[in-house]
């Protein structure tokens, strides 16, 4: 077995090609920590999907970083092996900051795997070699510009629009886009803005033949969100409010969701989307593959698990393009049927390019065992 020498994080950040708006918030430049795993015979990486603020969850990069370095990565050091489930059993001693475990999970994972040179889907019992592809779309100013882009987006070739959706112009752009586009898997995305009393939105919905309503309600009320789903015909599907394979399991037993989002960067890593994806395959629920703007590095870890078997919808696994004018790794790019491979090298199959990191690079420190953080 490999040993871990040393842990080194990277504060990144990459312009967006255009601002990503939500009902939380807007993205302008995408920021985040990398982790890179340093083992014997091999590296890993990881990514840390927390942004700037903690508003998608209570995770955020400042925060992220101080885990890693003064709690978690120590944790994984002392552990010793580049084994992912050691690791991951040695950081539930803490609680929480799963964004910051997954970073670190996921990066020991792939120094592991390239160290045997097996790819990550590989290892993980991928059913393909490509996924189908989906696009998330911001909220824009108007409804003429969401109806633009979403026309620039089929025309690239995505499989599923997603809209972003907030109060106030909700229902109309919904029909707007359905009626331009009788045939396409639509859904929407709410990011808990709503209230259980706006079930009448949501019911307006109901004839715009969505794919599912991606995580209507507060994040942290599934009973809400089960009274709901008994309001309405479209499949609710939850994405924030899903932290593990525990809450996923609660949230189809009480009825709170039909369908699960799993953003491996969300719950913790790898290891536990995978226990996800399991549980909902076992029962039938249709999953699928979320994403969190990331680089490239996050990215195909997404791709290596959108290739399981129970990965049914299209994910938000789009190409390099829709998020940066350059990606930290080589572009992830779609094939005009609306495609992506599925990297097949050992580990997750790719790396920052050297001079990329550096320019986007703010930040570095290096922690080895034993030694407190040694900054850079
Ligand atoms: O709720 O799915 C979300 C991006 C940042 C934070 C939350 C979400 C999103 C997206 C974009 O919808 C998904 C992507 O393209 O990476
Ligand atoms: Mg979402």
């Amino acid at each position: 077995m490999t040993r871990i020498a040393a842990i080194e994080l990277f504060l990144v950040e990459l312009p967006l090609v255009r601002p990503f708006r939500t009902s939380f918030g807007e993205t302008v430049t995408k920021r985040c920590v990398l982790v890179r795993v340093e083992a014997d015979d091999a590296e890993g990486w990881g990514e840390c999907v927390a942004d700037d603020r903690p508003d998608f969850s209570g995770e955020f990069n400042e925060g992220a970083w101080i885990a890693i370095r003064d709690f978690l990565a120590p944790l994984v050091l002392d552990a010793g092996d580049a084994d992912a489930a050691r690791a991951e059993l040695a950081l539930r001693a803490l609680r929480g900051n799963r964004m910051a475990k997954a970073a670190l999970i996921d990066a020991v994972l792939d120094a592991a795997l390239r160290a045997r040179g097996v790819s990550l889907a590989g290892w993980l019992g991928a059913a393909r070699h490509r996924v189908e592809c989906g696009v998330s779309v911001g909220i824009a100013a108007t409804t003429d510009a969401l109806l633009e882009q979403v026309d620039g987006y089929l025309a690239d070739g995505y499989r599923r629009i997603k809209l972003k959706i907030e109060p106030g112009t909700d229902v109309e752009r919904v029909r707007a886009v359905r009626a331009a586009h009788p045939d396409i898997l639509l859904s929407v995305d709410a990011n808990a803005a709503y209230r259980l009393d706006d079930a009448e939105v949501f019911r307006a919905m109901d004839d715009a033949d969505l794919l599912m309503i991606e995580q209507p309600l507060h994040h942290e009320d599934f009973a809400q969100h089960a009274a709901l789903q008994g309001q309405i015909e479209t499949d609710v599907c939850l994405d924030e409010s899903i932290r593990s394979a525990a809450d996923a399991t609660a949230a189809l037993d009480l009825g709170a969701c039909r369908i699960v989002n799993i953003k491996q960067g969300r719950v913790g890593g790898i290891l536990e989307a995978k226990r996800i994806h399991d549980h909902c395959l076992t029962r039938g629920a249709p999953v699928w593959c979320g994403g969190m703007l990331e680089t490239g590095v996050g990215r195909a870890q997404n791709l290596a698990l959108a290739a399981l078997p129970g990965f049914t919808l299209p994910g938000d696994t789009s190409a390099s393009s829709r998020y940066f004018p350059d990606d930290l790794t080589e572009p992830f790019e779609m094939a005009p049927d609306g495609t992506m491979a599925v990297p097949s090298g050992a580990g997750i199959g790719v790396t920052p390019r050297p001079d990329r990191l550096a320019a986007c690079t703010s930040r570095r420190e290096i922690i080895r065992r034993g030694a407190r953080a040694a900054k850079e």
